[in-house]
Protein backbone atom coordinates (compact mmCIF):
# COMPACT_ATOMS: atom_id res chain seq x y z
CA UNK A 1 0.00 0.00 0.00
CA UNK A 2 1.47 3.04 -0.68
CA UNK A 3 0.83 6.54 0.10
CA UNK A 4 2.07 10.27 -1.31
CA UNK A 5 1.85 13.64 0.68
CA UNK A 6 2.38 16.62 -0.99
CA UNK A 7 4.64 19.28 0.80
CA UNK A 8 4.33 22.30 -0.42
CA UNK A 9 2.30 24.44 1.45
CA UNK A 10 -1.12 25.03 1.10
CA UNK A 11 -3.54 22.66 0.01
CA UNK A 12 -3.56 18.60 0.53
CA UNK A 13 -2.97 16.18 -2.07
CA UNK A 14 -3.39 12.88 -1.22
CA UNK A 15 -3.95 9.50 -3.83
CA UNK A 16 -3.75 6.42 -3.04
CA UNK A 17 -5.42 3.37 -5.59
CA UNK A 18 -8.22 0.84 -4.24
CA UNK A 19 -8.30 -1.97 -7.14
CA UNK A 20 -9.97 -4.84 -7.62
CA UNK A 21 -9.66 -6.36 -5.14
CA UNK A 22 -10.93 -9.59 -6.70
CA UNK A 23 -10.09 -12.35 -3.81
CA UNK A 24 -11.89 -10.60 -1.15
CA UNK A 25 -15.76 -11.06 -0.28
CA UNK A 26 -17.56 -7.89 -1.31
CA UNK A 27 -18.31 -6.78 2.70
CA UNK A 28 -14.46 -6.99 3.16
CA UNK A 29 -13.75 -5.03 -0.09
CA UNK A 30 -16.38 -2.49 1.51
CA UNK A 31 -14.71 -2.37 4.70
CA UNK A 32 -11.59 -1.81 3.30
CA UNK A 33 -13.10 1.43 0.97
CA UNK A 34 -14.72 2.87 4.54
CA UNK A 35 -11.46 2.68 6.18
CA UNK A 36 -9.90 4.80 3.60
CA UNK A 37 -12.86 6.77 2.62
CA UNK A 38 -12.36 10.75 3.20
CA UNK A 39 -9.09 10.03 2.00
CA UNK A 40 -6.61 10.84 5.09
CA UNK A 41 -9.19 13.53 6.74
CA UNK A 42 -8.64 13.45 10.72
CA UNK A 43 -5.93 11.21 10.57
CA UNK A 44 -3.45 13.94 11.32
CA UNK A 45 -5.80 15.74 14.24
CA UNK A 46 -3.97 13.86 17.11
CA UNK A 47 -0.08 15.06 15.52
CA UNK A 48 2.28 16.43 18.32
CA UNK A 49 3.00 20.17 16.83
CA UNK A 50 6.96 19.98 16.40
CA UNK A 51 6.99 16.52 15.25
CA UNK A 52 8.32 17.06 11.63
CA UNK A 53 7.54 16.06 8.61
CA UNK A 54 8.67 12.49 8.48
CA UNK A 55 7.71 11.46 11.65
CA UNK A 56 4.28 13.07 11.06
CA UNK A 57 3.45 10.77 7.62
CA UNK A 58 4.52 7.99 9.60
CA UNK A 59 2.16 8.82 12.52
CA UNK A 60 -0.67 9.14 9.88
CA UNK A 61 0.57 5.93 8.28
CA UNK A 62 0.44 3.87 11.77
CA UNK A 63 -3.57 5.81 12.47
CA UNK A 64 -4.31 4.71 8.69
CA UNK A 65 -3.32 1.42 9.45
CA UNK A 66 -5.28 1.19 12.83
CA UNK A 67 -8.45 2.28 11.11
CA UNK A 68 -8.14 -0.36 8.51
CA UNK A 69 -7.28 -2.90 11.28
CA UNK A 70 -11.32 -1.91 12.84
CA UNK A 71 -13.06 -1.75 9.80
CA UNK A 72 -11.28 -5.38 7.75
CA UNK A 73 -10.38 -7.11 11.33
CA UNK A 74 -6.48 -7.67 12.38
CA UNK A 75 -3.38 -7.65 9.98
CA UNK A 76 0.26 -7.38 10.24
CA UNK A 77 1.83 -4.40 9.12
CA UNK A 78 4.60 -1.86 9.24
CA UNK A 79 4.88 1.47 8.44
CA UNK A 80 8.15 3.24 6.32
CA UNK A 81 8.58 6.71 5.03
CA UNK A 82 12.22 7.59 4.21
CA UNK A 83 13.08 5.35 7.29
CA UNK A 84 14.51 2.24 6.01
CA UNK A 85 16.09 0.62 3.00
CA UNK A 86 12.86 0.90 1.30
CA UNK A 87 12.77 1.13 -2.40
CA UNK A 88 10.44 3.70 -2.22
CA UNK A 89 10.67 5.43 -5.61
CA UNK A 90 10.71 2.14 -7.18
CA UNK A 91 7.74 0.23 -5.43
CA UNK A 92 5.26 3.30 -6.18
CA UNK A 93 5.97 2.97 -9.74
CA UNK A 94 5.40 -0.32 -9.47
CA UNK A 95 2.31 0.70 -7.76
CA UNK A 96 1.35 2.90 -10.32
CA UNK A 97 1.31 6.25 -8.44
CA UNK A 98 3.64 7.50 -11.49
CA UNK A 99 6.93 7.33 -12.89
CA UNK A 100 10.65 8.02 -12.17
CA UNK A 101 11.88 11.11 -13.96
CA UNK A 102 15.12 11.50 -15.11
CA UNK A 103 16.25 13.44 -11.93
CA UNK A 104 15.23 9.94 -10.68
CA UNK A 105 12.20 11.26 -8.66
CA UNK A 106 8.98 9.50 -9.14
CA UNK A 107 6.22 11.67 -11.09
CA UNK A 108 2.55 12.00 -11.23
CA UNK A 109 0.97 13.57 -13.73
CA UNK A 110 -1.16 15.37 -11.22
CA UNK A 111 1.19 16.01 -8.61
CA UNK A 112 4.23 16.16 -10.20
CA UNK A 113 7.05 15.01 -8.05
CA UNK A 114 6.52 17.65 -4.96
CA UNK A 115 5.98 14.71 -2.19
CA UNK A 116 6.71 12.34 -0.01
CA UNK A 117 6.07 8.55 0.01
CA UNK A 118 5.48 6.68 2.49
CA UNK A 119 4.37 2.46 2.44
CA UNK A 120 2.44 -0.11 4.62
CA UNK A 121 3.74 -3.35 4.23
CA UNK A 122 1.28 -5.42 4.92
CA UNK A 123 0.01 -9.24 4.91
CA UNK A 124 -3.67 -8.49 3.45
CA UNK A 125 -3.82 -9.98 -0.11
CA UNK A 126 -3.88 -6.54 -1.68
CA UNK A 127 -4.30 -6.60 -5.95
CA UNK A 128 -1.54 -5.92 -7.80
CA UNK A 129 -1.73 -2.13 -9.62
CA UNK A 130 -0.13 -1.46 -12.87
CA UNK A 131 2.72 0.55 -13.32
CA UNK A 132 2.18 3.90 -15.70
CA UNK A 133 4.08 4.68 -18.63
CA UNK A 134 7.30 7.20 -19.18
CA UNK A 135 6.05 10.80 -19.37
CA UNK A 136 9.20 12.71 -19.84
CA UNK A 137 9.32 12.58 -23.48
CA UNK A 138 12.31 14.64 -24.95
CA UNK A 139 12.45 17.28 -22.13
CA UNK A 140 16.26 16.97 -20.11
CA UNK A 141 15.17 20.42 -17.91
CA UNK A 142 16.37 18.64 -15.02
CA UNK A 143 19.68 17.12 -16.33
CA UNK A 144 20.66 20.70 -17.78
CA UNK A 145 19.61 23.22 -14.87
CA UNK A 146 21.23 21.15 -12.07
CA UNK A 147 24.06 23.93 -10.56
CA UNK A 148 26.57 20.74 -9.47
CA UNK A 149 25.79 18.65 -12.75
CA UNK A 150 25.01 15.70 -10.11
CA UNK A 151 22.55 14.09 -12.44
CA UNK A 152 24.71 12.98 -14.73
CA UNK A 153 22.47 11.40 -17.58
CA UNK A 154 18.67 10.48 -17.94
CA UNK A 155 18.06 8.07 -14.32
CA UNK A 156 21.56 8.85 -13.29
CA UNK A 157 22.43 10.70 -10.26
CA UNK A 158 26.36 11.41 -8.88
CA UNK A 159 24.89 11.81 -5.02
CA UNK A 160 27.92 12.74 -3.93
CA UNK A 161 27.47 16.11 -6.08
CA UNK A 162 23.55 16.53 -5.13
CA UNK A 163 23.58 19.86 -2.97
CA UNK A 164 21.03 17.31 -1.29
CA UNK A 165 23.65 15.30 -0.07
CA UNK A 166 26.30 17.83 0.48
CA UNK A 167 24.41 20.36 2.63
CA UNK A 168 22.07 17.13 4.58
CA UNK A 169 23.70 14.20 4.29
CA UNK A 170 27.49 14.63 4.21
CA UNK A 171 28.89 15.08 7.68
CA UNK A 172 32.54 16.84 6.92
CA UNK A 173 33.67 19.13 4.72
CA UNK A 174 31.88 19.81 1.02
CA UNK A 175 34.73 19.58 -1.72
CA UNK A 176 35.91 22.94 -2.45
CA UNK A 177 35.17 22.65 -6.41
CA UNK A 178 31.52 22.48 -5.39
CA UNK A 179 31.06 25.10 -2.67
CA UNK A 180 30.34 28.36 -5.59
CA UNK A 181 28.26 25.87 -7.46
CA UNK A 182 25.74 25.69 -4.49
CA UNK A 183 24.95 29.17 -4.65
CA UNK A 184 22.88 30.22 -1.33
CA UNK A 185 21.16 26.78 -1.03
CA UNK A 186 21.79 25.82 3.27
CA UNK A 187 19.56 22.77 3.22
CA UNK A 188 18.91 20.83 0.34
CA UNK A 189 17.78 21.79 -3.21
CA UNK A 190 14.92 21.85 -5.32
CA UNK A 191 16.22 22.72 -8.57
CA UNK A 192 16.01 19.76 -10.65
CA UNK A 193 11.95 19.78 -9.42
CA UNK A 194 11.47 23.74 -10.05
CA UNK A 195 11.92 23.36 -13.62
CA UNK A 196 9.86 20.22 -14.13
CA UNK A 197 7.03 20.86 -16.13
CA UNK A 198 5.12 18.52 -14.20
CA UNK A 199 5.10 20.37 -11.16
CA UNK A 200 2.78 23.10 -12.68
CA UNK A 201 0.14 20.67 -11.24
CA UNK A 202 1.43 20.37 -8.32
CA UNK A 203 -1.02 21.51 -5.77
CA UNK A 204 0.58 22.74 -1.86
CA UNK A 205 -0.25 20.32 1.01
CA UNK A 206 -1.68 22.26 3.50
CA UNK A 207 -0.57 20.08 6.88
CA UNK A 208 0.99 22.49 9.22
CA UNK A 209 4.33 19.69 9.21
CA UNK A 210 5.17 21.59 5.87
CA UNK A 211 4.28 25.07 6.55
CA UNK A 212 7.11 27.57 6.27
CA UNK A 213 8.44 28.12 10.00
CA UNK A 214 9.84 30.86 11.79
CA UNK A 215 9.66 33.27 8.85
CA UNK A 216 12.56 30.86 7.22
CA UNK A 217 11.60 32.00 3.84
CA UNK A 218 11.93 36.19 4.82
CA UNK A 219 15.59 36.13 6.38
CA UNK A 220 18.90 36.64 5.14
CA UNK A 221 21.99 34.27 5.75
CA UNK A 222 23.48 37.32 7.50
CA UNK A 223 20.76 36.88 10.47
CA UNK A 224 20.98 33.03 10.42
CA UNK A 225 24.76 32.95 10.61
CA UNK A 226 24.35 34.98 13.81
CA UNK A 227 21.89 32.64 16.13
CA UNK A 228 23.66 30.83 18.94
CA UNK A 229 23.38 27.37 19.28
CA UNK A 230 20.41 28.23 21.57
CA UNK A 231 18.30 29.68 19.15
CA UNK A 232 19.30 27.07 16.52
CA UNK A 233 17.67 24.34 18.48
CA UNK A 234 15.00 26.47 20.12
CA UNK A 235 13.96 28.01 16.35
CA UNK A 236 14.25 24.73 14.62
CA UNK A 237 13.09 21.90 16.90
CA UNK A 238 10.45 19.55 14.85
CA UNK A 239 12.02 21.03 11.33
CA UNK A 240 13.60 18.73 9.42
CA UNK A 241 16.87 21.02 9.45
CA UNK A 242 17.27 20.19 12.96
CA UNK A 243 18.67 16.74 12.57
CA UNK A 244 22.11 18.44 10.52
CA UNK A 245 23.44 20.15 14.14
CA UNK A 246 24.24 23.53 14.48
CA UNK A 247 28.21 22.65 13.36
CA UNK A 248 26.77 21.53 9.55
CA UNK A 249 24.32 24.63 9.65
CA UNK A 250 27.10 27.19 10.07
CA UNK A 251 29.42 25.00 7.61
CA UNK A 252 26.59 25.32 5.05
CA UNK A 253 25.80 28.93 5.58
CA UNK A 254 29.24 29.69 5.31
CA UNK A 255 29.34 28.67 2.07
CA UNK A 256 26.00 30.80 1.31
CA UNK A 257 27.79 33.58 2.55
CA UNK A 258 31.07 33.14 0.53
CA UNK A 259 28.83 33.10 -2.54
CA UNK A 260 27.05 36.13 -1.19
CA UNK A 261 27.27 39.48 -3.13
CA UNK A 262 30.17 41.67 -1.53
CA UNK A 263 29.33 43.63 1.43
CA UNK A 264 30.59 44.69 4.74
CA UNK A 265 27.33 42.96 6.27
CA UNK A 266 28.91 39.71 4.91
CA UNK A 267 32.26 39.92 5.90
CA UNK A 268 31.29 40.97 9.36
CA UNK A 269 29.19 38.06 10.04
CA UNK A 270 31.99 35.84 8.51
CA UNK A 271 34.84 37.60 10.82
CA UNK A 272 32.51 36.79 14.26
CA UNK A 273 33.15 33.19 13.53
CA UNK A 274 36.58 32.95 12.21
CA UNK A 275 37.77 31.57 15.81
CA UNK A 276 34.59 29.33 16.27
CA UNK A 277 36.01 26.02 18.46
CA UNK A 278 35.08 23.84 15.29
CA UNK A 279 37.65 23.18 12.86
CA UNK A 280 34.97 22.30 10.26
CA UNK A 281 33.24 25.32 10.64
CA UNK A 282 36.25 27.69 10.83
CA UNK A 283 37.87 25.96 7.41
CA UNK A 284 34.49 26.79 5.60
CA UNK A 285 34.65 30.54 6.99
CA UNK A 286 37.98 31.01 5.73
CA UNK A 287 37.03 30.08 2.40
CA UNK A 288 34.18 32.21 2.60
CA UNK A 289 36.24 35.19 3.20
CA UNK A 290 38.89 34.40 0.84
CA UNK A 291 36.36 33.94 -1.72
CA UNK A 292 34.51 37.66 -0.86
CA UNK A 293 37.69 39.00 -0.57
CA UNK A 294 38.89 37.90 -4.58
CA UNK A 295 35.47 39.53 -5.21
C1 LIG B 1 19.50 7.99 -0.75
C2 LIG B 1 18.39 9.02 -0.99
C3 LIG B 1 18.79 10.27 -1.49
C4 LIG B 1 20.21 10.54 -1.96
C5 LIG B 1 20.40 9.93 -3.37
C6 LIG B 1 19.16 10.17 -4.27
C7 LIG B 1 19.18 9.43 -5.60
N1 LIG B 1 18.37 9.94 -6.51
O1 LIG B 1 19.88 8.45 -5.77
C8 LIG B 1 20.26 12.11 -1.89
C9 LIG B 1 20.75 12.53 -0.52
C10 LIG B 1 21.10 12.79 -2.96
C11 LIG B 1 18.77 12.44 -1.99
C12 LIG B 1 18.30 13.66 -2.42
C13 LIG B 1 16.96 13.98 -2.53
N2 LIG B 1 15.92 13.25 -2.10
CO1 LIG B 1 16.11 11.43 -1.46
N3 LIG B 1 16.10 9.65 -0.88
C14 LIG B 1 17.04 8.74 -0.73
C15 LIG B 1 16.43 7.44 -0.18
C16 LIG B 1 16.66 7.45 1.34
C17 LIG B 1 16.97 6.14 -0.76
C18 LIG B 1 17.06 6.07 -2.30
C19 LIG B 1 17.94 4.89 -2.69
O2 LIG B 1 19.15 5.03 -2.78
N4 LIG B 1 17.38 3.71 -2.83
C20 LIG B 1 18.18 2.50 -3.12
C21 LIG B 1 18.46 2.41 -4.62
C22 LIG B 1 19.18 1.09 -4.94
O3 LIG B 1 17.22 2.38 -5.29
P1 LIG B 1 16.85 3.33 -6.49
O4 LIG B 1 17.59 4.63 -6.38
O5 LIG B 1 15.39 3.40 -6.57
O6 LIG B 1 17.47 2.54 -7.72
C23 LIG B 1 16.68 1.62 -8.45
C24 LIG B 1 16.59 1.99 -9.92
O7 LIG B 1 16.94 3.32 -10.16
C25 LIG B 1 17.48 1.06 -10.60
N5 LIG B 1 18.86 1.49 -10.77
C26 LIG B 1 19.60 2.36 -10.02
N6 LIG B 1 20.82 2.44 -10.49
C27 LIG B 1 20.87 1.61 -11.55
C28 LIG B 1 21.92 1.32 -12.40
C29 LIG B 1 21.69 0.42 -13.43
C30 LIG B 1 22.84 0.10 -14.33
C31 LIG B 1 20.41 -0.18 -13.61
C32 LIG B 1 20.15 -1.12 -14.70
C33 LIG B 1 19.37 0.14 -12.73
C34 LIG B 1 19.63 1.02 -11.73
O8 LIG B 1 17.51 -0.09 -9.79
C35 LIG B 1 17.42 0.30 -8.46
C36 LIG B 1 16.68 -0.74 -7.70
O9 LIG B 1 15.36 -0.91 -8.16
C37 LIG B 1 14.91 7.62 -0.56
C38 LIG B 1 13.93 6.96 0.40
C39 LIG B 1 13.83 5.47 0.10
N7 LIG B 1 13.88 4.67 1.11
O10 LIG B 1 13.67 5.08 -1.05
C40 LIG B 1 14.76 9.16 -0.57
C41 LIG B 1 13.81 9.81 -1.61
C42 LIG B 1 14.10 9.20 -2.95
N8 LIG B 1 14.26 11.20 -1.60
C43 LIG B 1 13.31 12.05 -1.73
C44 LIG B 1 13.49 13.46 -1.85
C45 LIG B 1 12.25 14.33 -1.70
C46 LIG B 1 14.76 14.00 -2.12
C47 LIG B 1 15.12 15.46 -2.46
C48 LIG B 1 14.12 16.19 -3.35
C49 LIG B 1 15.30 16.25 -1.11
C50 LIG B 1 15.68 17.71 -1.27
N9 LIG B 1 14.75 18.61 -1.50
O11 LIG B 1 16.83 18.06 -1.16
C51 LIG B 1 16.50 15.29 -3.16
C52 LIG B 1 16.34 15.10 -4.68
C53 LIG B 1 17.62 14.75 -5.40
C54 LIG B 1 17.38 13.88 -6.63
N10 LIG B 1 17.35 14.48 -7.81
O12 LIG B 1 17.23 12.65 -6.49
C55 LIG B 1 11.95 11.36 -1.81
C56 LIG B 1 11.45 11.39 -3.26
C57 LIG B 1 9.94 11.56 -3.41
C58 LIG B 1 9.59 11.43 -4.89
N11 LIG B 1 8.70 12.25 -5.36
O13 LIG B 1 10.12 10.61 -5.59
C59 LIG B 1 12.27 9.93 -1.27
C60 LIG B 1 11.46 8.79 -1.90
C61 LIG B 1 11.99 9.98 0.25
C62 LIG B 1 10.48 9.94 0.57
N12 LIG B 1 10.02 8.98 1.35
O14 LIG B 1 9.68 10.73 0.14
N13 LIG B 1 18.00 11.39 -1.65
S1 LIG C 1 18.56 18.35 -5.93
FE1 LIG C 1 19.76 20.04 -6.86
S2 LIG C 1 21.88 19.31 -6.88
FE2 LIG C 1 20.58 17.51 -6.51
S3 LIG C 1 20.19 16.66 -8.52
FE3 LIG C 1 18.50 18.08 -8.15
S4 LIG C 1 19.20 20.05 -9.03
FE4 LIG C 1 21.01 18.72 -8.83
S1 LIG D 1 12.38 18.08 -16.05
FE1 LIG D 1 11.76 16.96 -17.88
S2 LIG D 1 13.14 15.20 -17.98
FE2 LIG D 1 13.30 16.03 -15.91
S3 LIG D 1 11.84 14.82 -14.75
FE3 LIG D 1 10.75 16.66 -15.45
S4 LIG D 1 9.77 16.03 -17.38
FE4 LIG D 1 11.31 14.48 -16.90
Amino acid sequence: MLWRESFREGRKVRTRTLAHLTSWAPERIEALRRALKGEFDGLSGDLPPTCGPIFGVLFVLKQLADRIGREVGEFRYRVFTDSAPVMEVELAGKAGLGWRGKHTLLLNREAGSYFFLGEIYTDLQLPVDRAQGDHCGTCQKCIDICPTHAILGPYQLDARRCISYLTIEHKGAIPEELRPLIGNRVYGCDDCQLVCPWNKFASPSDEPDFAVRNGLDDVTLVELFGWSEAEFHERLAGSAIHRIGYERWLRNLAVGLGNAPKSEAVMAALKSRETHPSGLVREHVVWAIMRQNRK
